[in-house]
C-alpha cells in the first residue's frame, strides 16, 4: 500500500542505505543546498567564516565548545543549516498574516510554518477576524503588563525559556520574573539534560560536566552513550577523529548504528577529502536495548569490582567517595541473567567493554538524550558516574563525565538563574543586589506548567524562544492547556506551532537572532554564552537585522520590566542601553563571574571554575557518592496491556533542529523525502506479521488510555528486537505527560510503550518542505 509520499522528491526510492562515511563531500553539498534553499542573505562567506570565532557569533546550532584559540573556520554542516535558516531572505510580514486565518495556519505542517521565513513586527491575535494583526511595541508591552497585573497571584503566570537565549537576556528575564513574584521558570532543560543535573549534583556536587576539550586529547578511552554526534554535534566528530587517530579507544553504546560514530571523512582535512579517505571512529560498537544502559553499566562495574585492586583506584575511593562497600555488595548480588536480559547484550560483550575500560588510565564518558529521556535516567547516569569513580576517572587529565548539552546556551541559561528551583544562595544574592524580596517557593517545571495550564492554575504563558506547543509531550493535552490560557506570548524569530496553538489572547514578539547586529543606545552590543564545557565567551552578530522593527531579547525583557514594574527600583531601560551594565550585575550575583566584562573580552573568553577538576566535591560530605540502583525495576512503569508492547524512541533526523524541520531527509539513515517512518527489526516484523514498507499507526498504551500517531511507514532496520525508532515531534502525541524521569521529570520520550496496528486512516500528506 505504498503511496505517493513513499517516493523521494527526486523520484528515487525513499529508503536507500547510506554506505559512505559521515561528513565528506555530501556534507558540503548539503550545506550548500541549505544556503540556496533559504536564499540566505549572508554577508558573503564572511558570515560562516565568523561562526564560533573569537570575534564572531556563537553558532546557534549546538553547545559543543570551540577549539580555542583558533584561527580557521571550523566547518559544520548542521551549523551551516542553523545559520542559513536564521539568515533566510524570506519574511512573514503583516500581508502574510492578513492573507491567512490562524485556523488555516494551524492546519499547515510545521515545515510549512518554518519555511515562511523570519517574523518582522509584533502581532496580536484578533479573534473576530481569526487573524494576527499588527500591534505597536508599546501597546504590546502594555497589554502583557495589564494581563500580568490582573492575575490574582504571580504564580498564575508561567515563563518558559528555550536554550538559545543569551546570558544577558536570561539574567534580565529571571530578574523580571522574580521581581514580578514567581519562580515559574520552566525551560527546555526540563525536557533535555535535567536528569544529568539532578544525578550529578547529588553525586559529585555539580550538575555540569567536568571535562574540557583538552581532556579529549589525553583520554585513553572515550565511552559514548545514547548520542548521535554526526547529526547533533558534528564538531564533536572532529575531536573523536583526532582521538581515534592517536589510538584512543572509542566505545559506543547505541541501539542504532549511527554512521557518524562508525566512520567519518573530515571536511576540514584536504587529505581525506581529496584522497577519498576516512577515519574509523568507534573501536567497539554495542547495540543495547533501548533503556538497557543501567544494566550495561552495572555489568561493566561488576567486572571492575570483581577484578579488585588491580582495576580499582583505591586511593581515590578512600579519599573521595562514600558508599563503596554497599555498592560492591549490590554489584555482587546482581546476577548476569538480569544484566543480559535488561541490557540486551551478552556477558561476553559487556566483559569486552570492561576490558577496554580497565586498560585505560583516563576515560571520558559522554552521553546525550539516549540516557536522559527515560524513566530511570537519574539512576542510569548515577551508575555511569559511579563507574567513573571506581577508577578515579574525574579530576585528572583525560577523564570525567561529559553530558553533551543541546541548545547553544542551555547551560548558561541555568547558570544565570533560569530554574524553577533556585538555590537560597542565588536568591539571597539577587535580593542583595536589587533590593527586593524574591519569591522562595519553588515554581513549575515543564510538566507541572502543562498540568497547571490544563487545570486552570496557569493562566498566562510567556515563552522566551522555543516552540513549547511542539516540543512538549502529550500534544493533545498540551495544546488544550495552551488554549486554556487567557494570554500566550511568544518571543520568536520564526513562525511555529506555538503561534497557532494559542490562548484567548495571543502576542508574537519578534526578536533579533544570534547572527544579527544588535544596536542599543550605548552602541553595538555583544552577548555572552556558556558552552557544554563551561567556557563563557562573547558573541556578536554581523548580519543586518531581518527587519527594522525587531528588538533584541534583552530589550524586550527590559521594556516589559519597565511596563510591568515601573516602580520596583530596577533601572530596566538603563541596564539595556549597554549590556556591560547587565554583566556588571551578573558579576555581583553569579559566583564565578567576578570581573566578567574584562575576562570575557580575552580571546576565547574564560573557563568557569569547576571544583571537581581539582577533586573538590561540594556535596554535604565533601565526597562523591556511590548510589545503589537495582537493574530490574521493582515498580514497573509499563502498564499491563493485552498486546505485546514494543519500546519506541523518538529521535532527531539529520535535517532537523528540534521542532524545526529543514527537509524530510535523514541522509545517514538512508531516508529521503519521508518523516513518518518507524525503524523496526526483521524479528519484530516477522513476529508482528508486518512487511517492510507497510504503513502502521503507533499506539501508545498508558494507565489513562491509548494515544495514536497515524500512518508511519515501517522500515526494516538494524535495531534490537523489541525496539522501534521514529522522529519527534511527529510522535509527541504518544508521550503521556505522566511518563517521565523519576525525580528529574524529563518526559520519557525515548521509551514509549507502543503497539503497532495496520493504518486505518487516509495517508497523511507529504511534508511541504
Ligand atoms: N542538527 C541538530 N543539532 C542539534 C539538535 C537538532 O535537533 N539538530 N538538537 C540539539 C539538542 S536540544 C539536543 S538535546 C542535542 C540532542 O542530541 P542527541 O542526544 O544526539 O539526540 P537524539 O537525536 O535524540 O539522539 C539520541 C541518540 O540516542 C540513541 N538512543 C536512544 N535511546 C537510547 C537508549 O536507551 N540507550 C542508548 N545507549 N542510546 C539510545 C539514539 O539511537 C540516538 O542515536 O542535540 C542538539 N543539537
Ligand atoms: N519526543 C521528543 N520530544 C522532545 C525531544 C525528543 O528527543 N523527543 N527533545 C527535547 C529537547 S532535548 C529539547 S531541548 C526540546 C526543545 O524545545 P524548544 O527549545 O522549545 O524548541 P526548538 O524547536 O528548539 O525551538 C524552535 C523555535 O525557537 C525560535 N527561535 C530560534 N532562534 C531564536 C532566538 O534566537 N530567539 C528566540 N526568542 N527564539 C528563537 C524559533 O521561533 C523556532 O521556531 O524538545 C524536547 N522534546
Ligand atoms: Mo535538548
Amino acid at each position: 500500500m505504498a503511496s505517493d509520499r513513499d517516493h523521494a522528491p527526486d523520484g528515487n526510492a525513499p529508503i536507500r542505505p547510506y554506505d559512505k562515511p559521515a561528513g565528506g563531500w555530501d556534507a558540503l553539498k548539503s550545506s550548500w543546498d541549505a544556503l540556496r534553499r533559504q536564499d540566505a542573505v549572508l554577508r558573503g562567506p564572511g558570515t560562516l567564516l565568523r561562526t564560533n570565532q573569537p570575534t564572531g557569533f556563537d553558532c546557534p546550532g549546538c553547545a559543543w565548545p570551540d577549539r580555542n584559540p583558533h584561527s580557521t573556520f571550523e566547518f559544520c554542516e548542521n551549523g551551516v543549516k542553523a545559520v542559513a535558516n536564521e539568515a533566510t531572505s524570506k519574511r512573514v510580514d503583516r500581508d502574510f498574516f492578513a492573507a491567512h486565518p490562524v485556523t488555516w495556519l494551524a492546519q499547515q505542517t510545521d515545515e510549512y510554518l518554518e519555511a515562511q521565513g523570519r517574523l518582522t513586527e509584533p502581532m496580536a491575535y484578533d479573534a473576530d477576524s481569526d487573524r494576527y494583526v499588527p500591534i505597536g511595541w508599546d501597546e504590546a508591552f502594555a497589554k502583557v503588563a495589564a494581563a500580568l497585573q490582573a492575575l490574582s497571584s504571580p504564580d498564575e503566570a508561567i515563563f518558559y525559556t528555550s536554550g538559545r537565549t543569551s546570558n544577558e537576556a536570561a539574567f534580565l528575564y529571571q530578574l523580571f520574573v522574580r521581581a514580578y513574584g514567581t519562580n515559574n521558570l520552566p525551560d527546555c532543560s526540563n525536557m533535555c539534560h535535567e536528569p544529568s543535573g539532578v544525578a550529578m549534583t547529588e553525586q559529585i556536587g555539580s550538575g555540569k560536566g567536568s571535562v574540557t576539550l583538552d581532556d579529549f586529547e589525553h583520554a585513553e578511552a572515550i565511552f559514548v552513550f545514547g548520542q548521535n554526534p554526526g547529526t547533533n554535534h558534528p564538531r564533536m566528530l572532529g575531536e573523536l577523529r583526532r582521538a581515534a587517530k592517536r589510538g584512543c579507544r572509542i566505545v559506543v553504546f547505541n541501539p542504532l548504528r549511527e554512521r557518524g560514530l562508525e566512520r567519518f571523512t573530515d571536511p576540514q582535512s584536504p587529505a581525506e577529502m581529496l584522497g577519498g579517505g576516512s577515519t574509523a571512529i568507534a573501536t567497539h560498537y554495542f547495540q543495547p536495548r533501548i533503556g538497557g544502559d543501567l544494566a550495561v553499566v552495572t555489568g561493566i562495574a561488576k567486572v571492575v569490582a570483581e577484578r579488585g585492586d588491580d582495576a580499582l583506584d583505591r586511593a581515590f575511593i578512600d579519599a573521595h567517595t562514600v558508599g563503596f562497600d554497599a555498592f560492591v555488595a549490590h554489584l555482587r548480588a546482581t546476577d548476569w541473567d538480569a544484566i543480559e536480559r535488561e541490557s540486551g547484550l551478552s556477558r561476553a560483550q559487556i566483559e569486552q567493554a570492561a576490558e577496554v575500560y580497565i586498560d585505560s588510565r583516563a576515560t571520558i564518558a559522554c552521553w546525550g538524550m539516549g540516557l536522559t529521556q527515560h524513566r530511570r535516567s537519574v539512576a542510569t547516569i548515577q551508575a555511569l558516574v559511579a563507574l567513573l569513580l571506581m577508577r578515579g576517572n574525574i579530576g585528572k587529565p583525560g577523564a570525567g563525565p561529559c553530558p553533551v548539552r543541546g541548545h547553544s546556551n542551555v547551560q548558561g541559561d541555568r547558570t544565570m538563574g533560569i530554574y524553577e528551583k533556585p538555590s537560597e544562595a542565588f536568591l539571597d544574592a539577587l535580593a542583595a543586589e536589587f533590593g527586593f524580596a524574591p519569591p522562595r517557593a519553588h515554581g513549575f517545571d515543564t510538566v507541572d506548567a502543562i498540568q497547571a495550564m490544563h487545570d486552570g492554575r496557569g493562566k498566562l504563558f510567556f515563552a522566551m524562544g522555543g516552540n513549547f506547543a511542539a516540543a512538549t509531550p502529550d500534544a493533545a493535552l498540551t495544546h488544550a492547556a495552551l488554549r486554556n490560557c487567557a494570554l500566550t506570548v511568544q518571543v520568536s524569530t520564526k513562525l511555529n506551532r506555538s503561534h497557532v496553538v494559542h490562548g484567548r489572547a495571543a502576542l508574537i514578539l519578534p526578536c533579533l537572532g544570534r547572527t544579527e547586529i544588535d544596536q542599543q543606545a550605548g552602541g553595538l552590543q555583544a552577548v555572552t554564552v556558556e558552552d557544554s564545557m563551561s567556557m563563557v565567551h562573547l558573541s556578536s552578530g554581523m548580519n543586518a537585522p531581518a527587519s527594522r522593527a525587531l528588538l533584541s531579547e534583552p530589550a524586550i525583557v527590559a521594556r516589559l520590566g519597565a511596563a510591568t514594574l515601573p516602580d520596583c527600583g530596577i533601572p530596566w531601560l538603563e541596564l539595556v542601553e549597554d549590556y556591560d551594565r547587565i554583566r556588571e550585575r551578573i558579576a555581583r550575583v553569579v559566583p564565578g563571574f567576578e570581573d566578567f566584562n574584562a575576562r570575557v573580552r580575552a580571546p576565547g573568553g574564560f573557563h568557569l571554575h569547576h571544583p571537581c577538576r581539582e577533586r573538590v566535591f561540594p556535596t554535604p560530605e565533601g565526597r562523591t557518592r556511590f548510589f545503589v540502583h537495582a537493574v530490574i525495576d521493582g515498580t514497573s512503569a509499563t502498564p499491563s496491556a493485552s498486546k505485546p508492547l514494543l519500546r519506541l524512541m523518538t529521535v532527531r533526523s539529520h535535517d532537523q533542529y528540534n521542532t524545526t524541520v529543514y527537509s524530510a531527509n535523514d541522509r545517514y539513515r538512508g531516508v529521503h523525502g519521508l518523516r513518518r517512518v518507524c525503524f523496526i527489526s526483521r524479528a519484530d516484523l516477522d513476529a508482528q506479521g508486518f512487511a517492510d514498507g507497510e504503513h502502521v499507526d503507533l499506539v501508545s498504551v498508558w494507565d489513562d488510555g491509548e494515544r495514536v500517531a497515524h500512518d508511519f511507514r515501517l522500515v526494516e532496520y538494524d535495531i534490537p528486537a523489541g525496539c522501534l525508532a521514529s522522529y519527534f515531534p511527529e510522535t509527541n502525541a504518544l508521550v503521556p505527560l505522566a511518563h517521565h524521569a523519576d525525580r528529574a521529570r524529563t518526559p520519557a520520550s525515548k521509551s514509549i510503550p507502543v503497539y503497532l496496528r495496520r493504518s486505518t486512516t487516509a495517508p497523511i500528506p507529504a511534508a511541504s518542505a
